[in-house]
C-alpha cells in the first residue's frame, strides 16, 4: 500500500463532541487529514432550545426548535466553510440529526430561548420556522396516560410516545417526512457525507426507509457521482427489549452498543472475563454482522451515565488507550472514537450530579475555542483523546491493515494476547498482573519495526521501542505489567 492508498482507506470516525465549526475546520487540515482520520461526527447543527436551568447543558442540543443551521457550534456560514475545508482535505463530515422529536413541552415560547432567535411555542407544539404544528406530533397514537414512554417492553410506546418527555414527531405524515428530508438534503447539498441519526429506536423502520430513500446523492464537487449518504443509526439494543437493532440494519449501519459494554467488561476483567476470550470477538458474541456495525468504546451519553452501556464502558478517565488499540487493530466494525471535554464528576448515590455540564464556555454561554498546546495536546478542558499519540498512531495502523484478515492469534489463556492482520500489522497486549515475555510468529517480513504505542517513526528514526522480526517471521516481545501502556503495535509502515 502506498501512503496515498492508506489515507484513502481511512474510515475511522472521530466525534468532536461540542466543538465549534471553526475549530473543526482547522483540525481537518492541520491534524485529521495528515494522520489518516476518515471523518468527523459533528454535534447536532440544528437550532435548539437554550436551557438555563441547569446552565447550558450539553443535552440542550437534543431539543431542536427548528432546522435552521445555527447553534453553539457556529453559524450556517461557518458550518458551510467547515464542510468545504474538511472535504477539500479528504475528511468527511457526518452530521448528528435529531429527527425523532422537538423540544420538551415545558420549554416556553418566544424568540429568546432559541439559538437562532426563531419563534416557537412549546406548550402549543408550534414551531413555525419548520413549520410544525400540534397536528404533526404523535400524541394521538401514544397509548400511555402520561404521553411519555413508560416501558421499553412495548414497541408502540417506544415509537409513538415521548422520549424523556420530548414532543414526538409523526414521521408517518408526508408533511413531517418532507421537512426532515429537506433538512437532511440541505446538509447533503452543502457537502456532508452522511448522518448519525439520533434516537432511531424511537422511529418506525419503514418511516426511516422512506426518508432515506428521498435523500440526494452526495455533492459531486467532492464525491463520485451517484454516491449515497452513509447513515449510521443510533439504536440501543443490549438484547433485553423487543425493539431490535436488526430491524434497522437493512437501512444503514447501526450503533453496536454491546461492543463497548462487553469489551469494557472484558478489559476490566469483570465476571471472570479475560482478553483470551476475545479470540472469537465479533458475531460469535451476539454482535451484529461486522459490515453493519458502527463500533465505539464510549459515546457522549454513556461516558456520563446517560443512554446505555452501563458502568463497564471505558472512557478517557481509565484504561482507554488499551481498549482503543484493540478496537483499531481488530477488523470488526466501523470504528468511532470519542473526543471529549473534561468535567468534574460528583457522584452521589451512583449518579453523577454534574452529568449535564456543557463544553468549556465563557460566562455568556458561548463555547470556547480548542487551543492546541506546543506538545500537540489540547487546553482549556478539551481532552482530545484523538490527539493522544498512541491513539493517533493506531488510526494509521487501522488504515495500513485495512482489508486484511485477522491472523496469527496467540494468547496465554489469560490476559496476554497477540494477533496480526494478514502480513501488514501485529499487536501484542498485556493486561495480566505479570510480565509478558514471548516469541511469536508475526507474519511480517524480516526487519526492524518501530512500536507505534511507545513512539513512532519520524525522519527515518524510531522514537519508541524497536522490534526485530527474524527471517522466519518471529519476533521476541516483552511487556512489563507495570507499563502504563502495556501494548506493542507494529506495521509495514513503521518499518525502519
Ligand atoms: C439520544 N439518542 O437516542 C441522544 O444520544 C441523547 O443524548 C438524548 O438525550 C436523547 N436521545 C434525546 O435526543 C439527551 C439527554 C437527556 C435529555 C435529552 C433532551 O441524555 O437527559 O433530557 O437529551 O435534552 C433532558 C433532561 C430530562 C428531561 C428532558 C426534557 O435530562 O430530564 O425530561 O430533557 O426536558
Ligand atoms: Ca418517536
Amino acid at each position: 500500500h502506498s501512503k496515498r492508498q492508506i489515507l484513502q482507506s481511512s474510515s475511522t470516525i472521530v466525534h468532536l463532541f461540542e466543538w465549534r465549526w471553526n475549530d473543526i475546520a482547522e483540525e481537518c487540515g492541520r491534524y485529521l487529514a495528515p494522520n489518516g482520520f476518515g471523518a468527523v461526527q459533528i454535534s447536532p447543527p440544528s437550532e435548539n432550545v437554550i436551557v438555563t436551568q441547569p446552565w447550558r447543558p450539553w443535552w440542550e442540543r437534543y431539543q431542536p426548535v427548528s432546522y435552521n443551521l445555527c447553534s453553539r457550534s457556529g453559524t450556517e456560514q461557518e458550518l458551510r466553510d467547515m464542510i468545504c475545508k474538511c472535504n477539500a482535505v479528504g475528511v468527511k463530515i457526518y452530521a448528528d440529526v435529531v429527527i425523532n422529536h422537538m423540544c420538551a413541552p415545558d420549554m416556553g415560547e418566544g424568540r429568546r430561548r432559541s439559538t437562532c432567535g426563531s419563534f416557537f411555542n412549546a406548550s402549543k407544539r408550534e414551531f413555525p420556522s419548520v413549520p410544525y404544528t400540534a397536528s404533526h406530533f404523535n400524541d394521538d397514537k401514544c397509548p400511555t396516560l402520561s404521553g411519555n414512554i413508560e416501558t421499553y417492553q412495548d414497541i408502540y410506546q417506544v415509537r409513538n410516545c415521548r422520549l424523556v418527555g420530548l414532543l414526538d414527531l409523526a414521521q408517518d405524515q408526508e408533511h413531517v417526512r418532507g421537512r426532515i428530508v429537506d433538512y437532511m438534503n440541505r446538509l447533503v447539498d452543502m457537502g456532508v457525507a452522511g448522518f448519525r441519526v439520533d434516537a432511531c429506536k424511537h422511529m418506525w423502520p419503514e418511516d426511516l426507509k422512506n426518508i432515506y430513500s428521498k435523500l440526494h446523492d452526495l455533492n459531486a464537487t467532492w464525491f463520485p457521482h451517484g454516491s449515497r449518504p452513509l447513515i449510521y443509526q443510533e439504536v440501543i439494543d443490549l438484547g433485553d427489549e423487543p425493539v431490535k437493532a436488526i430491524e434497522y440494519s437493512g437501512l444503514g449501519l447501526v450503533t453496536e452498543f454491546k461492543y463497548g459494554a462487553m469489551l469494557g467488561s472484558v478489559i476490566r476483567k469483570w465476571n471472570q472475563g479475560k482478553l483470551a476470550d476475545l479470540k472469537t470477538w465479533g458475531e460469535h458474541w451476539g454482535l451484529l454482522p461486522s459490515d453493519e456495525a458502527l463500533v465505539f468504546l464510549d459515546n457522549h451519553d454513556n461516558q456520563r451515565g446517560h443512554g446505555a452501556g452501563g458502568a463497564s464502558v471505558v472512557t478517557f478517565r481509565e484504561i482507554y488507550k488499551m481498549a482503543v488499540a484493540f478496537m483499531l487493530a481488530h477488523p470488526y466494525g466501523v470504528p468511532r472514537l470519542m473526543s471529549s471535554y473534561r468535567w468534574d464528576q460528583r457522584v452521589v448515590g451512583g449518579k453523577d450530579q454534574n452529568d449535564w455540564m456543557g463544553p468549556p464556555s465563557y460566562p455568556d454561554g458561548s463555547t470556547k475555542p480548542v487551543p492546541i498546546q506546543p506538545d500537540g495536546s489540547c487546553g482549556e478542558g478539551w481532552v482530545c483523546e484523538h490527539r493522544w499519540p498512541s491513539i493517533r498512531n493506531m488510526v494509521m495502523f487501522h488504515n495500513v491493515v485495512d482489508g486484511e484478515p485477522l491472523a496469527n492469534w496467540w494468547d496465554n489463556g489469560e490476559n496476554q494476547i497477540a494477533f496480526g492482520r494478514g502480513n501488514q500489522g501485529f499487536i501484542v497486549i498485556n493486561n495480566d498482573d505479570c510480565p509478558l515475555d514471548v516469541t511469536l510468529y508475526t507474519g511480517l517480513a524480516e526487519g526492524t519495526y518501530c512500536d507505534v504505542i511507545s513512539g513512532q517513526m519520524s525522519g527515518g528514526c524510531c522514537s519508541g521501542k524497536q522490534l526485530t522480526v527474524r527471517k522466519d517471521g518471529r519476533a521476541h516481545f516483552t511487556i512489563s505489567h507495570s507499563d502504563p501502556d502495556p501494548v506493542i503495535a507494529i506495521h509495514t509502515h513503521s518499518k525502519l
